[in-house]
């Protein structure tokens, strides 16, 4: 067996090839705001990512079938099945935000879905909608319509990867909503199997593909905290910082607030402590 051989690299997470048919996918513990990787790591950040992830493949493996095939003993790595990707992102908004919230006030409208008038800054939507996005080459997603979405992938595989989708949010939603998180949008990445079935793939609802708020004051009308990067967001803009590269190095109390916030969303979506995912990370399946 030879050694894995690197295909890419995201912002904060690397994927290698095992074989012909295994991917290995490395979530490292750098974070980003404002679409700036800052200097300093939050510790375990990565695993807290590939824990949140495995969790939900394993609970929503007979809603939609998914890549995942092992964890590694790091607890920040995943093995997966090698699959021919569509060529869009499936975001799933159930609550007004982000592009969606400026979409929405340019003109009622996003990626084509027309919304009731009057809708506020974060207000949950009357459904779930899923609101399709291509991978632009350099950092930002476009929003595309359904309608482009089939063009790009095919009428029934865009009919299968939208229900797909909508399933695994619907679930994740309720379940975070039972213990205090409103998963207000989350994106996932699917791909197409040897088989030709419709497989969730990458991460899924972590918080880094996904806005996870507090539902413990949640008020529509205002953006709302982002349950784990308001701390290092706020501490950023208080230096003074533009947004622009480089950000600024994090003080010790800014990293250890940040990797509480990531600690407590894992342990309260899963309801399994932490250390014991370090212990044994296929505690999560
Ligand atoms: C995921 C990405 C990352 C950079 C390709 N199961 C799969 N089969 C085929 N391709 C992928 C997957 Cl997950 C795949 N990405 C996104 C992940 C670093 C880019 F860790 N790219």
């Amino acid at each position: 067996m030879s050694d894995p051989v690197l295909l890419g690299s995201g912002k904060v997470r690397e994927i290698y090839a095992l074989d012909d048919d295994r991917l290995l996918l490395v979530a490292s513990d750098r974070i980003s705001t404002f679409d700036v990787v800052l200097p300093t790591p939050i510790p375990d950040k990565g695993r807290v990512l590939t824990g949140l992830s495995a969790f939900w493949f394993a609970r929503t493996r007979e809603i939609v079938p998914n890549h995942l095939l092992d964890l590694g003993d790091d607890g920040r790595s995943t093995v997966c099945r090698r699959l021919e990707m569509l060529p869009v992102e499936m975001v799933v908004r159930g609550y007004l935000s982000g592009s969606g919230w400026v979409d929405y006030q340019a003109g009622g409208k996003i990626c084509g879905h027309e919304l009731p008038a009057g809708l506020r800054e974060s207000e949950r939507l009357p459904e779930p909608i899923v609101t399709p996005a291509t991978k632009a080459a350099e950092g930002h997603d476009l929003n595309i319509d359904e309608d482009e979405a089939v063009r790009l992938c095919g009428r029934e595989r865009y009919a299968e990867a939208r229900e797909a989708a909508l399933a695994v949010y619907r679930f994740a939603a309720q379940h975070a909503e039972q213990r205090g998180i409103i998963l207000a949008d989350t994106k996932f990445e699917l791909g197409v199997d040897a088989d030709g079935c419709v497989t969730l793939a990458d991460e899924a609802v972590t918080p880094d593909s996904s806005r996870f708020w507090p539902a413990d004051g949640y008020a529509p009308g205002r953006p709302q905290p982002s349950f784990d990067k308001q701390f290092v967001r706020d501490w950023c803009l208080q230096t003074g910082w533009d947004r622009t590269y480089p950000g600024p190095e994090l003080p010790d109390d800014v990293v250890a607030g940040t990797r509480a916030r990531y600690v407590e969303a894992f342990e309260r979506l899963t309801e399994i402590e932490f250390d014991r995912y370090l212990a044994d990370p296929k505690v999560v399946l």
